[in-house]
């Protein structure tokens, strides 16, 4: 009996025991849903009455917009204190925001292509997903490349548009943005990505990308405008050969009037790069291509507007997500490219209008200098022994452990199976100039008296004089010169060129000779056009050189640090 007993009191404990249990999940259950369901009324009411402040900003900016304003791309003036504010505007962000503001968000642009590019028919059935990133950019200059993608696009070949914001401080981006998305933009699908820190418009881009659906991904700037036709030649020519990578022509939309300037509707330029590690335009370089209105051949890209296939972009290594901030990702991706069996190619009759403005708007953290350490990057995996004429230029960058660890990007380079960096010079880039391959002589050239050819300091493609200057001791890009095998006496882009019979001028190169085509004998550097020679005589430290009438003499001898052949 008391066994028994307490049996029976044993099974009531444990059913004690479980119902506690119960109760209590059912308890903790109870408080999270009327915690969460409390919370849920306040979200509810706080999107309620900030809907209302963000409406009537809408309203009230709306309202300001002057119809036809920038209509066909025309530039734009505001009057009186607008066209002020205006100014000053362009001077704090370089760009005149006042003026964006008042221009209608879907103006009409005329069609600025080639006549040719109408004949030509596209059928494509990718899709595409368009990626636009942003840093505390305008709004209305954000949402003004947002229309012109739905307006231009026709649905059935636009998946979606991705917006990623890389953490902006500016408020009107916060909320506003994403209701005016949610309002003004309801029927189409464009999406708002907020980045929790700011990555730097590279690893902004990837994170686009791996939302991304579409078949094909098309990345713009947050201050393009794309105009008719612009997506059909470019998906045609990706469905065509998934690996060929796509640049449209990039008109300029002027950051003072937001002018749609042209440039003539058939000349173009297409992509280069600079030893030091920059971006530049070039001439088509094969005659053959002049003219033409079907994709060619660039041997680099410019880099926030281009097409790609979405498998191919991750299959040919997406971007180096160790790049941070701005700059280099585009001459990474163009060397990748073509190195690992992909092309690069600008479409004459695809057409996207870009904002160029005079400085970056915003700051970067910690001052960084991200393009050289992002190109010192690519230099190290992608340039093989030519990464030496970029750390001419960046020497402090060389060994540098700020560089980061290259681990990854050089097990992609094996895996991939990549050519080499002179492969591509041979074969993408031939006319692109290597001043100490192929050239008669290169280095410092100096005369007796310690002094040395000197650039005095003229940027890159600028035109400036040749000038005198004494010796660094230490290597100086200024005093770097090279005596080509066509008889240039140049830097990288710039030649010695003899104007009004006796100036030396640093001009761009034109590759005809005649006033720029140097002899080197005996020592003298003979210009045969002029029939003089280069003399440093009554020539002060920092002041232009000349050419005189040939004499010898310790004035006209010269001498470079290696000479190839004489
Ligand atoms: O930290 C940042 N986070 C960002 O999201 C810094 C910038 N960005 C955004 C920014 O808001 C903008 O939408 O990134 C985009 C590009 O920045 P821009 O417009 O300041 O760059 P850019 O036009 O001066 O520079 C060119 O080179 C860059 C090198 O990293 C990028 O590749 C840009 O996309 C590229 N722009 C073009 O190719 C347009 C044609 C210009 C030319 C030549
Ligand atoms: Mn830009």
């Amino acid at each position: 009996m008391l066994i028994r007993c307490f049996r029976v009191k044993r099974i009531y404990i444990k059913l004690l025991f479980v119902l506690l249990v119960i109760g209590s999940v059912l308890l903790l259950y109870l408080k999270y849903l009327t915690e969460n369901l409390r919370s849920l009324r306040n979200t509810d009411k706080l999107v309620r009455t900030s809907d209302h402040v963000f409406e009537n900003k809408l309203r009230e900016w709306e309202m300001k917009i002057i119809p036809g304003l920038g209509d066909n791309g025309e530039p734009a003036f505001l009057s009186g204190e607008d066209s002020i504010a205006g100014e000053k505007a362009l001077k704090k962000s370089a760009l005149n925001t006042v003026l964006s503001d008042r221009m209608p968000l879907d103006r009409k642009l005329r069609d600025p292509r080639n006549s040719k590019c109408k004949d030509l028919k596209y059928s494509p059935t990718l899709k595409a997903s368009v990626i636009v990133i942003f840093y505390n950019e305008l709004m209305s200059v954000i949402l003004r490349t947002v229309w012109s993608v739905l307006l231009q696009t026709p649905s059935h070949l636009l998946q979606e548009i991705i917006l990623v914001d890389d953490c902006s401080t500016d408020e009107s981006l916060k909320g506003l943005l994403q209701y005016y998305l949610e309002t003004r933009l309801k029927n189409y699908n464009v999406k708002l990505i907020r980045l929790k820190h700011r990555m730097g418009l590279i690893r902004a881009r990837l994170q686009g990308a791996r939302e991304a659906q579409g078949d094909a991904l098309i990345f713009l700037d947050a201050h393009c405008e794309a105009t008719k036709d612009w997506i059909e030649p470019l998906l045609s020519r990706i469905e065509e050969d998934k690996t060929a990578v796509l640049v449209p022509i990039i008109d300029v939309i002027e950051a003072s009037n937001l002018a749609y300037s042209t440039n003539g509707d058939s000349s173009f330029q297409v992509g280069g790069f600079s030893w030091s590690g920059h971006f530049t335009w070039i001439d088509i370089q094969d005659e053959n291509d002049k003219g033409k209105v079907t994709p060619i051949k660039s041997p680099t890209m410019a880099g926030g507007l281009f097409a790609i296939e979405r498998r191919f972009f991750w299959d040919i290594g997406s971007y180096d997500e160790q790049m941070d901030g701005w700059g280099g990702e585009n001459l990474e991706m163009s060397f990748r490219i073509w190195q690992c069996g992909g092309r690069l190619e600008t479409v004459p009759c695809s057409r996207v209008g870009h904002i160029f403005r005079d400085f970056h708007p915003y700051s970067f953290p910690d001052n960084k200098d991200t393009h050289g350490i992002n190109t010192a990057r690519l230099a190290h995996v992608w340039m093989d022994e030519y990464k030496r004429l970029f750390f001419m230029y960046q020497p402090a960058l060389e060994n540098n452990p700020i560089v980061g660890d290259l681990t990854h990007r050089k097990q992609l380079r094996q895996k991939l199976k990549c050519k080499s960096f002179k492969w591509y010079l041979q074969n993408v880039y031939p006319e692109k100039f290597i001043p100490d391959e192929n050239v008669f002589a290169y280095g410092q050239v100096r005369t007796e008296f310690e002094m040395c050819l000197d650039d005095l300091q003229l940027s890159d493609d600028k035109v400036g004089p040749l000038g005198l200057y004494q010796c660094h001791q230490f290597f100086a890009v200024s005093q770097y010169f090279s005596l080509s095998s066509d008889g240039e006496l140049r830097k990288e882009n710039v030649c010695a060129e003899v104007f009004n019979e006796h100036e030396v001028q640093l001009t761009e190169c034109h590759g005809h000779k005649r006033e720029q085509y140097w002899e080197y004998k005996n020592g003298t550097l003979f210009n045969p056009s002029t029939k003089k020679c280069l003399s440093s005589d009554r020539v002060e430290n920092g002041k232009a050189l000349k050419v005189e009438k040939c004499q010898g003499g310790v004035f006209q001898k010269w001498s470079f640090t290696k000479v190839n052949r004489t």
